[in-house]
């Protein structure tokens, strides 16, 4: 077997402001291009996450990483949050690390089922293949976190564009609080 052969590299994460240099690509998402993402409508066109990606060959024998840093804030009573994804490639999984700042991640097969992890410096977190993730800002700093995933699994947005997750992480008291979510499933 003949394998195409990299050079190796070293980047620095920065455990600050959570960015790597160098960084091959990086990525905004801000709050209009993912207004159907929250509950209501957004009124501002805010900044809401950056990526921070090491590119690699996008192969089965390669690992994709990159440090994603998701800025506090609020739309209604749900915290800033990523869009989430499935793996293209249903079974490819992920595994995440806190850097910085308090997270929840949200967790859903196509079936339904439904798991929420927190997240904070240190925090490890594997993503087994089949279920779809979500973080969620729900602190008041950035929350800041490094990811590592098979390089071909691919990201599929549109299923959870159409369902979204079982659940919501919202702010209830002052505090973090999971409900339901009254649109999940809806076409
Ligand atoms: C992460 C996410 C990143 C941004 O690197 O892609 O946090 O979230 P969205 O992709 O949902 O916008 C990852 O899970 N990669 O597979
Ligand atoms: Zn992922």
């Amino acid at each position: 077997m003949t394998m195409e052969l990299l050079a190796p590299f070293t980047a620095q994460l920065d455990l600050g402001s959570g960015q790597l240099d160098p960084t091959h690509k990086r990525i905004e998402r801000r709050l209009m291009e993912m207004g159907d993402a929250y509950l209501e409508a957004p009124d501002a066109d805010t900044l809401v996450y950056e990526v921070f990606n090491l590119q690699v060959p996008e192969t089965n024998a390669n690992i994709l990483s990159c440090t994603t840093v998701l800025q506090p804030g609020k739309v209604g009573r749900e915290y800033f949050m990523t869009k989430g994804h499935f793996h293209e490639i249903r079974d490819r999984a992920e595994v995440y690390v806190g850097v910085r700042g308090q997270g929840a991640m949200v967790l859903a097969t196509e079936g339904g089922e439904h798991e929420v992890q927190w997240m904070q410096p240190g925090s490890v977190h594997y993503i087994p293949g089949g279920w779809a993730h979500r973080s969620v800002n729900v602190g008041s700093e950035p929350l800041a976190f490094y990811a590592a995933w098979i390089a071909d699994a691919g990201h599929d947005y549109g299923s959870i564009e159409q369902r979204g997750f079982p659940v919501l992480v919202v702010e209830e008291d002052g505090a973090p609080a999971v409900v339901p979510n009254p649109r999940y499933g809806a076409a």
